[in-house]
């Protein structure tokens, strides 16, 4: 079996995730496998971001905590745009503490992540409470992607760290979505999603450490299943447009790849 050619059609029955076999059918049905990173700081920017962008994405990927001006009922018409659109609300909150503390920031604060982001996103570092904690929380559908790779440069993560956390991934298969990496992993377990951050249309890097690959080469190199897009779409003049363009060169891209 080989993740990388194998059209997401079939890789559905392989999902342990409810979330993952949901976000692949949306995948299919809107023919994209674009992730938007909404880092904006507007709640009026995220809005209007995710309602512009909403037809081209599968997910919205959002940091809640940098909104300055985050009201609770943001959630509801966010929930609302999501539902609109058919697109998944997916909060990087990269959990990373213990399982008790874990549970309080999924569960509770302004923000009430459970309530309302179907994906989260965690670091593997602290052990499995952290999942456990994730798991044991009352809202039924819900899913994580695992850090196994990050895309900026020095990263302190090794082989080994990213070994046991594709371990951690499949030991926990009815929870975890997929994984954030850089390389085409675990590719002989379809049922796991590979999600990918530092995409742009050209190869770069930005003046903090980010890293860009090109769409092609995520895609078909590296393994993507998934491209996340931030800055190359949110600081372009239209970004409806500029995610369409996406949109499409991502697809295609994996329609090469499973040729
Ligand atoms: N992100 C990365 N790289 C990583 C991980 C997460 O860029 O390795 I893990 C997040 C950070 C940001 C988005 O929200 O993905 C990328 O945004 P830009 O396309 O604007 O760089």
């Amino acid at each position: 079996i080989d993740r990388l050619r194998m059209p997401y059609s079939e890789r559905i029955d392989y999902c342990k995730n409810k979330v993952s076999a949901k976000l692949f059918k949306i995948m299919l049905e809107k023919k994209s496998n674009l992730c938007i990173a909404a880092d904006v700081t507007a709640v009026s920017e995220l809005l209007d971001l995710a309602d512009q962008v909403g037809p081209h994405i599968c997910l919205l990927k959002t940091h809640i905590d940098i909104l300055e001006d985050f009201t609770p009922d943001v959630i509801q018409t966010l929930k609302d745009i999501a539902e609109k659109h058919n697109f998944l609300l997916f909060e990087d909150r990269k959990f990373a503490d213990i399982g008790k503390t874990v549970q309080l920031q999924y569960n509770k604060g302004v923000y009430r992540i459970s309530s309302w982001a179907e994906i989260v996103t965690a670091h593997s570092v602290t052990g499995n409470g952290l999942l456990d904690a994730i798991k044991g929380s009352d809202n039924d559908t819900k899913g994580v992607f695992l850090l196994a790779e990050t895309s900026s440069a020095g990263s302190l993560i090794n082989g080994a760290y990213t070994q046991s956390t594709i371990k951690m991934a499949l030991q926990y298969n009815e929870l975890v979505t997929g994984i954030v990496c850089q390389n085409p992993l675990f590719t002989e377990h379809p049922g796991l999603i590979q999600l990918t951050p530092g995409v742009q249309l050209q190869a770069g890097k930005d003046n903090l450490g980010q890293q860009y690959n090109s769409v092609e080469v995520v895609m078909q190199e590296k393994g993507a299943d998934i491209a996340v897009v931030g800055r190359g779409i949110t600081l372009s003049t239209d970004p409806a447009k500029s995610a369409e363009n996406y949109k499409k060169l991502l697809w295609n891209a994996y329609l090469k790849r499973i040729e």
